[in-house]
């Protein structure tokens, strides 16, 4: 069987189809799915994450490797059970209102699902009130917003706010190139990161206090 090491290799290397074969090939020959995914598919992303943070890696090569571990984690997910799949907490993530950037916002997204979080993406131009149902919806434990226009950073003060109203018992956090730890302080956000590499820590953080 080829090797767990192998696999990840594979993945950061961006290699979908020799990820999927790998991944096949374990499958085949009885390989726990839990393994295939923690030693080879999430092994991988994880030197993924702090070498783009390091800046040895760049958002095309972090993406390919993203999208090759997604496409490892969909063969073998059929084969697991709910209870089964590893989630460090559910997060929503969406770009705010108005905004139509989703590139950095897909790439936290990928990096999270990767770093064992379970990722509701709604997607770009979502409203406070959107953002709100969802929350409900998925019982989700963070909120994440991504704006890259300062028109659309409001969005985020406005969604925080309507989240406050409802009561909701959960995590905000906020990125994209217009804002900062500044703004997320001023707008009662608990927490901002300046890269994908960096929001996954942050959750880590913010979940386990
Ligand atoms: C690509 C792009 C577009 C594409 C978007 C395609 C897409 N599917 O996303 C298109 C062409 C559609 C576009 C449209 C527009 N754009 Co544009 N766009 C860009 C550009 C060149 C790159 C953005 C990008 O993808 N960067 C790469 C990603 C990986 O970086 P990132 O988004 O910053 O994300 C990282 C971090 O910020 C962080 N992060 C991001 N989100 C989140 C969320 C959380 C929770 C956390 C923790 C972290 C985090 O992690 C990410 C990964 O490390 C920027 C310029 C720039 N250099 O930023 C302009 C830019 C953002 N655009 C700009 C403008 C003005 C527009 C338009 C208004 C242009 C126009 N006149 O039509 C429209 C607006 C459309 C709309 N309503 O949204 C301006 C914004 C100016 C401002 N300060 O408001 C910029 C800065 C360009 C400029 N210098 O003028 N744009």
């Amino acid at each position: 069987m080829v090797s767990f090491e192998s696999l990840a290799q594979s993945v950061i290397a961006g290699r979908e189809a020799q990820v999927k074969e790998q991944v096949q090939e374990m499958i085949n020959a009885g390989a726990d799915p839990l393994d295939v995914i923690n030693q080879g598919l999430i092994a991988g992303m994880n030197i993924v994450g702090p070498r783009f943070k390091a800046g040895d890696m760049f958002v095309p090569e972090v993406l390919m490797s993203a999208k090759a571990m997604s496409a490892g984690i969909a063969l073998v997910k059929p084969l697991m059970t709910d209870k089964e799949l590893p989630s460090m907490g559910t997060i929503v993530l969406g770009t705010v209102k108005g905004d139509l950037h989703d590139i950095g916002k897909n790439l936290v997204g990928m990096l999270l699902e990767s770093g064992g979080f379970r990722v509701v993406n709604l997607g770009i131009d979502i409203a406070p009130e959107a953002f709100v149902l969802a929350v409900k919806e998925y019982k989700a434990d963070i909120v994440a917003m991504s704006a890259l226009l300062t028109t659309t950073m409001l969005g985020m003060k406005d969604t925080i706010e309507l989240i406050k109203e409802e009561g909701l018992n959960v995590k905000c956090i906020i990125g994209g190139a217009p804002v900062s730890k500044d703004y997320a302080d001023k707008i009662g956000a608990d927490g901002f990161a300046p890269d994908a590499a960096s929001a996954v820590d942050l959750c880590k953080q913010l979940l386990s206090a």
